[in-house]
């Protein structure tokens, strides 16, 4: 991604942020930076410390402009697995991250992070999304069954192997999918304890039982790429706990994925003939309300929109009064529920592109 001068140039920045942040002096700087250009000249890479790293991937959370939960961004548990290259140990590794994540319902805030490019050599890395996507498939007569989101991914699992349920279903757990240092795809299983699911019920009675909806409790983001001081580290994947609105308002509403808004509308009552088709708002509202209930029940942390809203702009406050006006995006922040009544709708917005930050190899991302 980088040639050597901007790799220099972000290393040698990250550096002096490092000191600078942690109130290092400056003659442990210029000793550190030295070593730093040192080790670029020399293998046109260098090694994070444990203490750099660990800054590194909480800074590059804070200042991802698409996250609006980065109040607490201090908070987040890094976990050092740079030497863990085989995959079958790293698959082991993800599912203690998966378990530790869930932690019985209370949510922890964890990024693992694996080997970082050195030279020209990708290391072994995660190809799925997130470690936990349900399949996606199109039957005979062409109807699309489950994640719409997934159904290439699904199809890739399935050639290497793995066996969809007899009767394919909404929600079907995939296996992880592993791309290894020679390019060789691996699948592995997640067993159904590592991966705790919430069935979705709506608080004023059983309407929306036969729709038989679930999702699963923590969303482990494995497909980004975390970038620090010119290092790109391709594995290292990380989880937060879910705002309502995600799932409710866009994995199970959008046209292009479960598209459940005239199933549930039909389920509360409302005539999805109706113009104009305010029955979708209701859809959406009563799926909000049916998925902060759910989690609630089981015990299993979620944030709302408004709470989230709200939290940002203490984030944003907060950071301003530090000196780092945050980056954000306006059209990732601002929650597709209610917007205009959250906070942050009327706040404006600047991505000013930080490194240390998370990425995707795609080119729409930068
Ligand atoms: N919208 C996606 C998840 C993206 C990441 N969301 C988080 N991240 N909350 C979805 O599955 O709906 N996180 O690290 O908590």
């Amino acid at each position: 991604r980088l040639g050597p001068l901007e790799r220099r140039e972000e290393a040698v920045a990250f550096v002096r942020r490092f000191h600078r942040e942690n109130e290092l002096g400056a003659k442990a700087c210029r000793r550190r930076e030295a070593e730093v250009r040192r080790a670029l000249r020399r293998d046109g890479w260098y090694e994070h410390t444990p203490e750099e790293l660990a800054f590194g991937a909480r800074v590059a959370w804070r200042d991802h402009a698409r996250c609006i939960g980065r109040l607490h961004w201090k908070s987040l548990e890094v976990r050092d697995l740079r030497a863990i290259e085989d995959p079958d140990e790293m698959a082991a590794f993800l599912l203690d991250h998966l378990a530790d994540a869930h932690g019985g319902g209370r949510i922890r805030s964890i990024i693992s992070i694996f080997a970082p490019v050195r030279g020209a050599e990708t290391p072994c890395y995660v190809e799925s999304e997130q470690l936990l996507r349900y399949a996606g498939y199109i039957d005979a007569e062409g109807r699309t069954i489950g994640d719409p989101l997934n159904i290439e991914l699904t199809r890739t699992i399935a050639a290497l192997g793995w066996e969809p349920p007899e009767v394919p279903g909404m929600f079907d757990m995939l296996p992880v999918l592993l791309r290894d240092r020679a390019g060789r795809r691996l699948v592995y299983e997640i067993p159904a304890t590592a991966r705790p699911e919430v069935r979705i019920s709506h608080p004023d009675g059983p309407a929306l039982d036969a729709l038989g909806l679930r999702w699963y409790a923590v969303p482990v983001v494995s497909g980004m790429i975390l970038t620090i001081g010119g290092i790109d580290y391709p594995c290292a994947p990380f989880n937060g706990y879910y705002m309502s609105t995600e799932i409710a308002s866009r994995d199970l509403a959008d046209e292009n994925r479960y598209d459940l808004l005239e199933p549930v509308a039909r389920a509360l009552g409302e005539d999805t003939g109706a113009e104009p088709p305010l029955w979708k708002d209701r859809a959406l509202l009563e799926l909000n309300r049916a998925v902060l209930h759910s989690f609630s029940r089981d015990g299993v942390t979620m944030i709302d929109h408004h709470m989230a809203s709200a939290q940002f702009m203490e984030f944003n406050q907060r950071e301003r009064a530090a000196g780092r006006p945050p980056s954000a995006q306006w059209s990732w922040i601002v929650p597709p529920q209610a917007s205009s009544a959250c906070p942050v709708f009327h706040l404006p917005m600047t991505d000013h592109r930080m490194v240390p930050n998370f990425y995707r190899s795609g080119a729409d991302d930068g």
